[in-house]
């Protein structure tokens, strides 16, 4: 059971309880505890946000035209959604330039052709440079989506310096408006990778780049983040694999609690699986409700499994 329909648990408690009391509320409290917990979000933020929670809907005073209920609901949805990013800065509408990077086997290509599809269908001309010389299927791999997208395509499997496939793709990919770089994967953020990424920022020049990150990897997403930030000052974060890890909830709330925002998650293997990430709008889904109003009082819906 993924993070959404734990959470709709704990708030379907919350308004059906006949009497909402000091201990109905700290049951729900309990409930939404135990949700972000599974869903692997870091303990101290779990314990912060149930007092907020808890505090705010215990208080005397709730604001006038609001039921007890309704506040209750509110303040934790409203906490709720500034733990998964609140009003984090969205997408970019017409990039230019977007370098993808993340370690090994997170989702890097499949995403650097998902975001091609998606700004294709907002009318840019886009292109796509392989710049991993690492992996020997990586061109393939690429040029294939490619030519499936019917997008430009610039590689060079001779090329072993990463940096310089990068710099002859730029002239080839003159005429498009966004270009996008796919880089290549390492274990983890060691020397060579970090010397790789920061030589094609350096050559590059991106007004965009963005950690694919796969939601698997929890909370320990922030420690990620952070890394990449350093190295090439990441400003913006892809998690990958929303439809099959529980722990999507956890990467969420590191990414965060760092600098970059969660741009879009990923949601499956096809290519039309990229939503763009908007935190109001994922948990209302993810929980089952449009909006508060139905929250207070409304119908449930399925979402997927963050
Ligand atoms: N279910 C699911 N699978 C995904 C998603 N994104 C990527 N994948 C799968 O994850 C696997 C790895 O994806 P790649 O795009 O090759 O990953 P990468 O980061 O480019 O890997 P390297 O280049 O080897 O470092 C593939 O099998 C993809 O189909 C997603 O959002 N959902
Ligand atoms: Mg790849």
């Amino acid at each position: 059971m993924g993070l959404g329909n734990k959470l709709r648990g704990a708030m379907e408690g919350l308004r059906k309880a006949t009497v909402l009391d000091k201990g109905a509320i700290k049951e729900a409290v309990k409930d939404i505890q135990r949700a972000l917990i599974s869903s692997d979000v870091e303990i101290s933020l779990v314990l912060e946000i149930s007092k907020k929670i808890e505090e705010e809907a215990l208080k005397e005073n709730i604001p006038k035209g609001l039921t007890r209920r309704e506040h209750v609901l509110k303040v934790s949805y409203d906490e709720l959604v500034g733990l998964l990013g609140g009003d984090a800065k969205a997408a970019p509408e017409k990039p230019k330039k977007i370098l993808l990077v993340g370690l090994y086997g997170m989702g890097k290509t499949t995403t650097t052709a998902k975001l091609a599809k998606y700004y294709m269908k907002r009318g840019l001309n886009v292109g796509l440079i392989c710049a991993d010389s690492y992996r020997p299927a990586a061109f393939e791999q690429l040029q294939q989506l490619s030519s499936k997208l019917k997008v430009p395509f610039y590689g060079d499997p001779k090329e072993k310096v990463a940096h310089k496939i990068v710099e002859n793709g730029i002239k080839e990919l003159k005429k498009a408006d966004l270009v996008i770089v796919d880089s290549a994967g390492r274990d983890a953020l060691n020397d060579e990778l970090a010397g790789e990424i920061k030589a094609i920022n350096k050559v590059f020049k991106p007004q965009d780049k963005w950690l694919v990150i796969g939601a698997d990897v929890g909370q320990l997403a922030k420690k990620q983040a952070i890394a990449f930030h350093d190295a090439v000052g990441v400003n913006g974060v892809i998690i990958t694999r929303m439809d099959g890890s529980a722990k999507g909830g956890g990467s969420l709330v590191a990414c965060n609690e760092t600098d970059a925002d969660v741009k879009f998650i990923g949601t499956g293997e096809k290519l039309d699986d990229l939503e763009e990430f908007d935190a109001n709008r994922f948990l209302s889904r993810i929980m089952g409700y449009g909006d508060l109003q139905t929250l207070s009082g409304g119908h449930a819906e399925r979402g997927i499994q963050p």
